[in-house]
């Protein structure tokens, strides 16, 4: 029986390469050059992660054996008490993927191999396309398809709105964080459907066509909305409803067959269960280091897969490539894998992380390196300090033209 290895120490790498805050969590070990990395990444209250990381997480963690994750999990879930929430589930993820990268690299082989193995070779994702109009929305989405990717997300501008989605990320975040952003749901809903019908006889019928409401819209507008797009066969319609709105979903569900997908602002696991044991969502969207990690994760596609609906794990610029590669891994090793989003990693971003998942043929493909396969460059993570900005990285409100503030 080898030696037990415990933590030696926990630290948090915070970094901005692309000028999006991440946070990474390191868990040294007592054996020399053994250590794993987790993604904790909330952008919108980064140090307050790294605070619940440093001021109780570490401290909390010094000395556990590195071999009981599960343990680990159930123990630091209630230490706090009052408990979930997305900053101590981001906290609680940075060393619970940490620890599954320890395993993978004690037993000397890549995290999906411990989750069962390859159920298919790499993994499909979907990626984004925008466009202040049809025409150049068709024009990205089709230079994409050119590409290789068979799955595109969908999101175009409302004139004279802040419309989610449908600026390049580069410009969105350029955008004067202090500009009043306003926002009116009813030139949306009637844009969207009259915006697939111009893609589908652009694009065609094969690619597989995604687009995130996000929570913007009325809930009623959103049964609209989904019945109104059926015609069009998107792979799935994501965030009709915020997670406070959850209890539409038994109506759209006995209207439409349009897919839904939902879970990225859900912060417990227990949001999933009622839309999931009833049936009423098709896709998990999970965005793991928001429900405590990978032990969750498994554990909530486990679920799904006894009920017929899959995973879309949650990919945005703002999960670090360690949670990209978390994502990954289990995306291989499940048999309900719906699709992954992933926002392509900037040229700065990859050099920060060596290992990257490589991207080919509109897939992920992990490399063969033992647990989550991607390390990190901390002298160079140094160099991408968090922006300056007096909000933080915290949302500035949306609002109607009435000025009533809306969720974003
Ligand atoms: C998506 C999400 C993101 C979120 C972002 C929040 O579907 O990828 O909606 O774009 O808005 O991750 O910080
Ligand atoms: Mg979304």
């Amino acid at each position: 029986m080898s030696e037990t290895v415990r933590i030696k120490d926990i630290q948090v790498i915070l970094t901005a390469p692309n000028g999006i805050r991440l946070v990474v969590v390191k868990v040294l070990t007592d054996q020399p050059g053994l250590y794993g990395l987790g993604c904790a990444t909330f952008t919108q209250r980064a140090l307050t992660v790294a605070s619940a990381i440093n001021d109780y997480l570490r401290p909390f963690a010094i000395g556990w054996d590195v071999d009981r994750i599960e343990d680990f999990y159930q123990a630091a879930y209630v230490s706090s008490y009052w408990r979930s929430g997305p900053v101590l589930n981001n906290a609680l993820s940075g060393v619970d993927q940490a620890l599954w990268d320890i395993k993978g690299k004690r037993a000397g082989m890549p995290l999906y191999q411990l989750f069962g193995g390859k159920c298919r070779e790499a993994v499909p994702v979907y990626t984004h396309a925008h466009g202040h109009d049809e025409h150049e929305l068709a024009e990205n989405a089709a230079a994409i398809m050119e590409r290789g990717f068979r799955y595109v997300r969908v999101q175009m501008s409302v004139p004279g709105l802040s419309t989610y989605g449908s600026l390049s990320p580069v410009t969105a975040q350029a955008l004067n964080r202090n500009q009043t952003r306003t926002w009116e749901p009813t030139p949306y809903v009637r844009r969207v459907p009259a915006m697939l019908d111009f893609l589908r006889n652009k694009l065609g019928e094969d690619v597989e066509l995604l687009h995130d409401v996000h929570e913007r819209i009325p809930p009623i507008q959103g049964v609209w909305l989904a019945k109104a797009v059926e015609p069009y066969r998107l792979f799935f319609l994501e965030d009709l409803f915020a997670p406070e709105d959850i209890s539409y979903f038994r109506m759209v569900r006995e209207q439409t067959s349009t897919p839904l997908a939902m879970g990225e602002l859900f912060v417990n696991q227990a949001e999933y269960v009622p839309l999931m044991r009833d049936q009423l969502i098709d896709f998990i969207r999970v965005h793991i280091s928001d429900i405590g990690g990978l032990s969750m994760a498994r554990k909530l596609a486990a679920f799904g897969e006894f009920l017929g609906i899959r995973t879309a794990f949650h990919g945005p610029g703002d999960v670090s490539p360690v949670g990209h590669a978390a994502n990954m891994h289990l995306d291989l090793a499940i048999s309900n894998f719906g699709i992954q989003e992933l926002a392509l990693f900037p040229e700065e971003t990859k050099a920060v992380f060596p290992g990257c998942p490589e991207v080919r043929d509109g897939a992920l493909w992990a490399n063969d390196k033992p647990g989550l396969g991607i390390d990190v460059d901390e002298k160079l993570a140094a160099q991408y300090p968090f922006p300056e900005d007096a909000i933080n990285g915290a949302w500035p409100e949306i609002r109607r033209l009435d000025g009533t503030v809306i969720k974003p």
